[in-house]
């Protein structure tokens, strides 16, 4: 049974903490993916969440007074409200503290431990509770390694834990890695994970037994689950395994698990390791992203300097938002975040290349043509040249899209706005309309409103609020949310007739408060 729907998750978000602009990233980056799957007809599944166990909010939540269960709720709303107010289209929003998630983790745990996979010990070492992670003796000697301000807090710890033969899967994963190098994006990342895994694999311990936020070990409940066990597995919870097995085979494999680069090992090794051993199909790709910066510096709460992201999509709208951080820069590759860089994306990008084609555009339909998209005459070569840049922009577009390079896929789309712009400077319909040539006039309004129809389709996924606003006023009549991408390739289709509305300026340059 092959899966049919395109299944695209972001990583489950600590309840620890509010949103930052790390959470907004990869949210509005699967929202991008998940749109543009819908515009081109597929079935999507699109998953985020919250990830409420472990050692991390249980402390959070006793320092804040209140129950771990209590935190969550609390704070889930933050990450609920976080997808209104950018936008998000996601299918599910799954919490690991559902009765559901347990019962799949629980389940898993089972078909691992049926495999041999896992046995009782102690574990002996140190412990990361904010990256929740067990220390391997080579990041313990990294760490050491760090001047003392810099070393992250670790703790010595010494319980009985069930282990998971992690071991045995070294030389299964180095094959898998091999025979499927799209398994880890970008590729650079992949040759990181291979020699992590080439540099020896060990057991991994699975239960704690100093705390009690978390899922209980079946059979033996004085053991919860390691939070990442339970975290990962929320990805199987939502299709509803185990016991939706039509849902979960239309769905599973993931198609796409987007994360950023420091939770990848978790994603790359420990996950497929962990459905090897029980028998489940591994998902297709793992891409990891990098991190934002800001002004330069890391983002810290001691700092001060964590980006809110809501106030970011209240001061510049969501749209800008979801623009700037997937054009900024390569999906993969660290950037900086600054107040000024989105301004000059708003200017420069927003405001001049797209928005000025518009609205001359537009503006000349009304003044000379009532307001109606006119009939073009026969097409010269320079309105033909138009067409074809078009058609090629949507390959390059939909190339880049298919390769998860957001960033090459709207220069794909600028690089075409400037051919229209420079098409409309060059035609200058200003003059036409003065010599009274009606033909060329018709022909060359015609020529400009099916370029920017095209490159409304080709926005939806990053700016759907505007692209839908620009549709609507280019006098369509259907909701943008329902048409296909290859429609793009129709060239003409905004229709002879189409009553057009130029309106308020949809991207208005940025003034900085004196
Ligand atoms: O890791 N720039 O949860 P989390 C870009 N619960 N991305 C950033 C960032 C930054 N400055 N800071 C954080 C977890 N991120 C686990 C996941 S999945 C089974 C469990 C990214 O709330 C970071 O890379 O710490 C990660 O992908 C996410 O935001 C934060 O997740």
């Amino acid at each position: 049974m092959m899966s049919n729907t395109f299944y695209v998750t972001t990583p489950i978000y600590y309840v620890n903490d509010v949103p930052h602009i790390g959470h907004a990233y990869t949210t509005i980056a699967a929202d991008v993916i998940a749109r543009y799957r819908r515009q081109r007809g597929e079935r999507v599944f699109f998953l985020t969440g919250t990830d409420e166990h472990g050692q991390k909010i249980e402390r959070t939540a006793e320092a804040a007074g209140e129950t771990p269960i209590e935190l969550a709720n609390r704070v889930v709303k933050r990450f609920e409200q976080l997808s209104q107010a950018l936008n998000i289209t996601n299918d599910d929003f799954i919490r690991t503290t559902e009765k559901r998630h347990e019962t799949t983790v629980q389940e898993i745990f089972k078909r691992i431990e049926e495999s041999g996979d896992i046995y009782l010990s102690e574990y002996e070492g140190w412990y990361d509770v904010r990256e929740e992670a067990f220390i391997t003796g080579t990041q313990l000697e990294e760490i050491l390694s760090l001047p003392e301000s810099k070393r992250p807090k670790i703790e010595k710890v010494k319980e009985e834990s069930y282990f998971f033969r992690l071991s045995k899967y070294q030389e299964p994963l180095l094959r898998y890695y091999e025979e499927h190098p799209e398994f880890v994006r970008p590729g650079y990342r992949l040759n990181e994970v291979v020699s992590f895994v080439e540099s020896g694999l060990k057991d991994l311990s699975i239960s704690r037994t100093t705390f009690s936020w978390g899922i209980p070990v079946p059979g033996n409940s004085k053991h919860v689950i390691y939070v990442w066990f339970d975290a990962l597995t929320n990805y199987l919870t939502a299709t509803g395994f185990p016991d939706d097995t039509e849902t979960y085979q239309d769905i599973w494999p993931a198609d796409i698990h987007l994360v950023g680069k420091d939770i990848l090992r978790f994603h790359a090794v420990y996950w497929p390791a962990f459905l090897m051993s029980a028998g489940l199909p591994l998902p297709k790709t793992v891409f990891a992203h990098g991190w934002w910066t800001v002004e330069g510096e890391k983002m810290s709460k001691s700092t001060g300097n964590v980006v809110d992201p809501f106030q970011v999509a209240d001061e510049f709208g969501a749209d800008v938002f979801r623009y700037f951080l997937l054009r900024e820069i390569p999906f993969g590759q660290d950037g900086d975040y600054s107040h000024s860089a989105i301004i000059s994306r708003v200017n420069g990008d927003l405001a001049n290349s797209l928005g000025n084609l518009v609205s001359r555009t537009l503006g000349m339909i009304e003044r000379y043509c009532e307001g109606k998209v006119p009939a073009p005459d026969s097409l010269e070569k320079t309105d033909e040249n138009i067409r074809d840049s078009a058609l090629s922009a949507v390959s390059k577009f939909e190339n880049a899209m298919n390769e998860t390079a957001f960033h090459k896929a709207l220069v794909s789309v600028w690089d075409y706005l400037a051919i229209a712009n420079k098409y409309v400077d060059d035609q200058a319909p200003w003059v036409l309309a003065k010599e009274k040539n009606e033909e060329r006039l018709g022909t060359v309004l015609w020529s400009i409103v099916q370029s920017i129809g095209v490159v409304t389709i080709l926005l939806y996924p990053y700016m759907p609020e505007s692209a839908e606003e620009l549709w609507r006023r280019l006098g369509a009549s259907e909701p943008l949310s329902s048409v296909n991408l290859s429609q793009a390739r129709d060239w003409g289709f905004i229709e002879t007739g189409s009553k057009v509305e130029k309106g308020e300026s949809l991207f208005p340059k940025y003034e900085e408060a004196k």
